[in-house]
C-alpha cells in the first residue's frame, strides 16, 4: 500500500467486490501525481481487475462560462489519451453525477469506486448522493492537498498562524516523490473515444482560453516559473507590473497540475530561500487554509460565514453613507470612478486573470461601493466565478471572505463602512507600484484585443 491511509476516507459501508475499480475523477484532472488514481490502481492490482476512469460533466457548474469548459475539456482530452496508452479506460458522463456514476458502476460491475476530495458544497452533495446510490464501497482520496485536509485539522482554523505549525510538522511525512503509476495487468474494455469536438462545441461553442490547457502545459508553466520568475517572487509579488506571479493557478484549480509536484520542483530549484518560502507559503499554507475554511465552514461564500468580530463591525457601519454606489452591471463593465479598479476588472474579463495584490484591492472596493456587505460578497463571487479562469475554487471564496469579511485576518483602525476590516486605498497602491503604468498596459492590451477581434 504505497498510499498513505491518512489520505483515504471511506464514505459508505457497502462491500468491496472483485470487479473492476472505477475512479470518478472530478477535482484532480490529471494522470501523473494523482493520489486518487494511484489508490484506484492499487485496488485494481490487488483484484487483478481492470481500472476505469470517468468524469461527469455538469452544465453551468457554479456559473462557469464557455472559456472554463474549453480549458477543462482541453485538459480532459489529453487525460483520455494518456490513460488509454496505459490500458486504463476513460469516459465522459453527462448529467447528475451521483446517478451517472452509480449506473456506470453497475454496468461495469465495479467492485469499488474512488473519488477525489473537494470541500465545496456542491461536491459534498454529489459525494453523499453517490455514497448512498452505490451498491459498492466508495473511497474518497485527498489528491489536491499535500497534507490531507481532513487529517491536518478537524476544525475551522482561525488563521494561517494556527494552521502553519500543524502543516509544517506534518509535511515531512507527506511532501515526498510520487510512486510511478503502474498500468493495470488487465486492460480495460474498449468504450470507444469521446467525441471531443462535439462536446467542446456544446459546452464552449468554440471559445478558446488564452492559457494553454492540460497536464503537460501545466508542467511547462511550472518549469518556466521555476527557471524564471521564481527568483524574484519574494520582492515582486505585490507589484502587478512585475509579472512575477507563477501563473499556475488555473492548472492547480482544474487539478491539471499537482501542488505537491510544484512544491517538489520549487524546493529543488536554484533560487533564493526567501523566494521559495514566499511561494511555498502561498502554495501550501494559504491553499490548504482555504480548503480547511470551505470544509469546516458551510457558509464559506456568504456574510454569515464571517467571524463574529467582522459581522459586528460591518453591522455597526451598515448605515454609513456610501460616496459611490455601483450595481452589478457597472462593476462588470468596469465603469466606476476608479481607473485602477476598472483596469483590474477589464484585465480579468479579457484574460481570465487578475494579479493577487489587485484581487484584494478589487474585492475591498466592492465592499466600499455597494449597499451592503451581503451585496458585496454576492457581486465579488459572481464576478470572480464568471471571469477568473481559477474561479469556483476554495481559494477564490476565501480571497473574497478575507478581503470583505476579515476571515483569517484581524481588526485594524476603525473607519466608515469598513469598521475595523482592513482598508486599502488607491494612494496606498500608488505607494506600492506604478498604477499609471499598469492602467496604461491594460488599456493597450484591451485596445489590441479589440483590434484583433475586429480584424
Ligand atoms: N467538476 C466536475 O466534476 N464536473 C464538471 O462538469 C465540472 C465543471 C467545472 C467548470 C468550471 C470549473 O472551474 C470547475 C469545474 N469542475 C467540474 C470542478 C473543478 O474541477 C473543481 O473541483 C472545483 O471547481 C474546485 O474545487
Amino acid at each position: 500500500m504505497y498510499l498513505d491511509p491518512l489520505r483515504v476516507t471511506q464514505l459508505n459501508s457497502r462491500p468491496a467486490g472483485p470487479g473492476p475499480v472505477l475512479y470518478w475523477m472530478s477535482r484532480d484532472q490529471r494522470v501523473r501525481d494523482n493520489w486518487a488514481l494511484l489508490f484506484a490502481a492499487e485496488l485494481a492490482a490487488e483484484r487483478n481487475a481492470p481500472l476505469e476512469v470517468a468524469f461527469c460533466l455538469s452544465r453551468r457548474f457554479l456559473g462557469a462560462s464557455a472559456i472554463h469548459y474549453s480549458f477543462m475539456l482541453g485538459g480532459l482530452a489529453r487525460v483520455e489519451r494518456d490513460l488509454e496508452s496505459r490500458g486504463i479506460g476513460f469516459q465522459v458522463l453527462e448529467g447528475e453525477p451521483a446517478g451517472e456514476v452509480a449506473s456506470l458502476a453497475r454496468r461495469l460491475r465495479a467492485g469499488a469506486v474512488v473519488c477525489d476530495f473537494d470541500p465545496l458544497r456542491i461536491k459534498r452533495r454529489w459525494r453523499a448522493a453517490a455514497a448512498r446510490g452505490l451498491d459498492v464501497v466508495l473511497f474518497e482520496v485527498d489528491a489536491h492537498n499535500i497534507v490531507p485536509c481532513r487529517y491536518v485539522s478537524q476544525k475551522q482554523e482561525y488563521a494561517a498562524f494556527t494552521l502553519r505549525p500543524k502543516l509544517h510538522s506534518a509535511l515531512p511525512g507527506f511532501l515526498r516523490e510520487f510512486p510511478v503509476l503502474a498500468g493495470p495487468r488487465v486492460a480495460a474494455g474498449d468504450v470507444g473515444r469521446t467525441e471531443w469536438e462535439a462536446l467542446t462545441e456544446r459546452y464552449s461553442g468554440g471559445a478558446a482560453p488564452a492559457t494553454a490547457p492540460g497536464e503537460s502545459a501545466g508542467l511547462d508553466a511550472l518549469r518556466d516559473f521555476v527557471d524564471g520568475r521564481l527568483k524574484g517572487y519574494a520582492e515582486n509579488s505585490s507589484d502587478p507590473n512585475s509579472e512575477a506571479e507563477s501563473g499556475l493557478s488555473p492548472y492547480l484549480h482544474f487539478g491539471q497540475l499537482s501542488a505537491q509536484r510544484a512544491a517538489l520542483e520549487v524546493m529543488g530549484a536554484d533560487a533564493p530561500a526567501a523566494a521559495k518560502e514566499a511561494f511555498l507559503e502561498q502554495l501550501i499554507v494559504r491553499r490548504e487554509l482555504s480548503d480547511n475554511f470551505c470544509l469546516y465552514n458551510s457558509r464559506y461564500d456568504s456574510f454569515a460565514g464571517f467571524p463574529d468580530w467582522a459581522r459586528r463591525t460591518l453591522d455597526a457601519h451598515r448605515d454609513d453613507p456610501r460616496e459611490y454606489i455601483y450595481g452589478f452591471r457597472q462593476l462588470e463593465a468596469g465603469r466606476t470612478h476608479d481607473e485602477l479598479w476598472n483596469a483590474a476588472q477589464l484585465q480579468m474579463v479579457a484574460t481570465g486573470k487578475m494579479h493577487n495584490y489587485l484581487r484584494i484591492y478589487w474585492a475591498k472596493k466592492i465592499l466600499e461601493w455597494t449597499r451592503s456587505p451581503e451585496d458585496a460578497v454576492k457581486y465579488a463571487i459572481k464576478l470572480n466565478d464568471r471571469y477568473e479562469l481559477d474561479g469556483r475554487d476554495p481559494n477564490g471564496y476565501v480571497g473574497v471572505a478575507w478581503s470583505i469579511g476579515g476571515v483569517h485576518d484581524r481588526g485594524w483602525r476603525e473607519r466608515k463602512i469598513f469598521g475595523t476590516i482592513r482598508y486599502m486605498s488607491l494612494e496606498g497602491c500608488r505607494r506600492k507600484f506604478d498604477v499609471d503604468a499598469y492602467v496604461r498596459r491594460v488599456d493597450e492590451q484591451a485596445s489590441r484585443a479589440a483590434v484583433d477581434a475586429s480584424s
